[in-house]
């Protein structure tokens, strides 16, 4: 990139614009070039309170190897790297059986999520599918409440040898379904894409240290809900604790070689 067109996009990210869903802003947040886009009044405040109440007559479970906690309903590629893809994919049909009688109770934002991404963009949106396993899951719902470490969700570095992993700009959208009164809970995102070297800075399982956003410019958000907010998630970025609840629904999005879009947790 060239010093002007770097000066151009500070520039944007400085005036912390928001953005709405259009063909032009999705292929700028893959580039990196605008920080967030925003999807007003997605769902509506019944939608979202009745996908919660589904939801919470089942359990969530904590991510393994984070702190703070995280819970979450639904299994995510990053936790099985560890174990292993098999057990990933053998877990997939559960897990989907699951996700699908909470939203066929509720409604269905991923569904919704990825007709609106096919008609700005034209492109093919599907379920990320592993040669001989078969489709990942994709949607969980997720409690953040005690805030996050610095992080990026990065899968070409995070995911070797997993179809995921050849994915040239990742995205992440969340659909905030339940958030207590509160000046908290932010979501904050970095000018300052993963880099190779960026392990020297890498904390414990996902956090990594400050040092790696010093001098970046950012950007901060509140959720609101019935809003999507989609950002970068090669960004590093950082959710603040808060007190009370904090429900989203949420995938990882990535842009194939190819052009198709695939979506996956
Ligand atoms: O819950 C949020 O606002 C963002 C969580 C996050 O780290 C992500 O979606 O990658
Ligand atoms: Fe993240």
């Amino acid at each position: 990139m060239t010093a002007i067109s770097n000066k151009i996009k500070s520039k944007v990210w400085e005036n912390k614009q928001e953005y709405s869903l259009t063909t032009e802003s999705l292929r700028m947040l893959l580039e990196n070039q605008i920080p967030l886009i925003r999807l007003k009044e997605f769902a509506t405040p019944q939608e979202c309170e009745s996908l919660v109440a589904q939801a919470q007559s089942f359990n969530f479970n904590s991510y393994q190897n984070v702190y703070p906690k995280i819970e979450r309903i639904g299994i995510t590629v990053f936790e099985y790297n560890q174990i292993s893809k098999a057990a990933y994919f053998q877990a997939v049909e559960r897990a989907t059986q699951l996700r699908d009688s909470i939203l066929a109770a509720s409604f269905n934002p991923l569904e919704r999520l990825m007709m609106k991404i096919r008609e700005c963009t034209g492109a093919t949106v599907r379920i990320a599918s592993e040669p001989h396993y078969g489709s990942y899951y994709a949607g969980l719902i997720r409690k953040i409440e005690q805030g996050t470490q610095l992080h990026v969700d990065y899968a070409p570095f995070e995911q070797l040898g997993w179809e995921v992993c050849t994915i040239t700009a990742q995205l992440s959208w969340n659909l905030y379904l339940k958030f207590s009164p509160n000046s908290h809970g932010k979501t904050r995102i970095y000018d300052r894409q993963w880099q190779p070297g960026d392990n020297q800075y890498k904390l414990d399982s996902y956090g990594y240290s400050d040092t790696v956003i010093a001098d970046a410019d950012m950007i901060t958000f509140q959720p609101y809900v019935g809003d999507v907010f989609i950002f970068n998630t090669r960004n590093f970025h950082i959710v603040e604790p808060m007190d009370g609840q904090r429900v989203t629904f949420t995938s990882a999005i990535g842009l194939l070689p190819n052009g198709e879009i695939i979506l996956w947790s």
